[in-house]
């Protein structure tokens, strides 16, 4: 799966590894001025509590609802499966089963994203994002007749040079369209520079009108492994959690993203705020509003993991050490603060259809979280 130098002990089957050679760094040489700021502690303090984990899972990376009234959270495996949740149960049986259409599962592959049609009650349909049998980043559409057996239509599916880095997060957005980040391919330092490639669906938020053209427009590029984001549902900020390579994690937020079409995040030549390959000039990129690094001893991680967003926080975590924190932007400043040492393997959060938080922990478990 990996190359041999993105394995590290300490993490088992790390899907979200990163790591590599390091090379000499330098302060950005330019920049424009961010339009939300960097983080400060926030000032109003929240804690998570967690409830009762439901157990079970193989490898979940995602937990969504599909607003259609049953009140279930789908959990989607890696393995295939998206199995469903209902008043604090695991059903037996999977609410639909993707093995059939998955390559490896193993490293970062496998069945990676779901995002419901914002009328699915009344159409059925749904989206799946995997990797295929050749390792290409494939979606997919799923209808479910009523009573029917499901109907699978590949969308399209990318072309993908290695194992790695295969994004696959799926999110309708406030316009309506399904907004699917893409890894920038894999391997380390993006050597084929597929994330600054116009020409590369790679390293990119693509947008695609499922009800008209079904065919992905690039939104934004300089991604590296979009690894969850959100949308702010009252106000349109986009919050992106974007997995670094060997040094800092970031997180970053679009105000009303929607309507910011042609943004740079800067991966490759920037790594969080720092010059990961030349050139480095930081103009014309969006700026991270909060970064933290890969020391340990700094209280840092190896790999971050978005993300929800609840009360305009978003929340999101690393993947190492369990850490949990909200950020939220406040006018033209943002505002952090660790929530929760959960002591598990996040792989990302979701909603329930009440509202309700939870975390995904990639070791086999839900778990819900009020805030308090
Ligand atoms: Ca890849």
């Amino acid at each position: 799966m990996h190359d041999a130098e993105t394995s590290l002990h300490w993490i088992p089957a790390c899907f979200a590894a990163l790591m590599l050679s390091t090379s000499a760094r330098s302060a950005p040489s330019g920049g424009t001025p961010p339009e939300v700021s960097a983080a400060i502690d926030d000032d109003v303090k929240i804690v998570l509590v967690p409830g009762a984990p439901i157990k079970g899972f193989d490898r979940p990376l995602l937990a969504v609802n599909a607003n259609d009234g049953s009140g279930r959270l789908f959990v989607v495996e890696q393995s295939g499966r998206i199995r469903t949740v209902a008043r604090g149960k695991l059903d037996g049986a999977p609410f639909f089963d993707a093995r059939s259409l998955l390559g490896s599962s193993n490293g970062e592959q496998g069945l990676l994203g779901l995002a419901f049609h914002p009328q699915y009650k009344a159409n059925g349909r749904f989206f799946i994002a995997y990797t295929d049998k050749d390792q290409n980043d494939a979606v997919a559409e799923v209808a479910l007749p009523p009573g029917g057996k499901p109907v699978v239509t590949v969308l399209w599916s990318i072309k993908d040079p290695a194992s790695n880095h295969n994004g696959g997060h799926l999110l309708f957005g406030p316009d309506g369209k399904l907004w699917v980040g893409t890894g920038d391919g894999g391997e380390a330092n993006d050597p084929w520079n597929n994330a600054q490639n116009d020409a590369s669906l790679l390293g990119k938020m693509l947008v695609v009108d499922v009800d008209g053209p079904r065919k992905p427009v690039v939104a934004f590029k300089g991604l590296r492994n979009p690894w969850r984001y959100a949308f702010d549902a009252d106000n349109g900020d986009l919050w992106i959690a974007d997995v670094g390579q060997n040094k800092w994690e970031e997180v970053n937020v679009v105000v009303d993203a929607v309507k910011r079409p042609g943004l740079n995040f800067g991966w490759k030549n920037l790594e969080g705020r720092a010059c990961a390959a030349a050139p480095c000039d930081a103009a014309g990129t969006v700026v991270p509003v909060y970064v933290y690094s890969h020391d340990f001893d700094a209280g840092g991680g190896c790999s971050i993991t978005g993300g929800v967003v609840v009360g305009h926080r978003f929340f999101f975590a690393d993947y190492c050490t369990g850490q949990v924190w909200s950020i939220r932007r406040s006018g033209s400043v943002t505002k952090v603060m660790r929530v929760w040492e959960s002591g598990r393997r996040v792989s990302s959060f979701g909603l329930d259809e009440g509202g309700g938080m939870w975390l995904v922990d990639h070791g086999g478990a839900i778990v819900p979280l009020a805030i308090r």
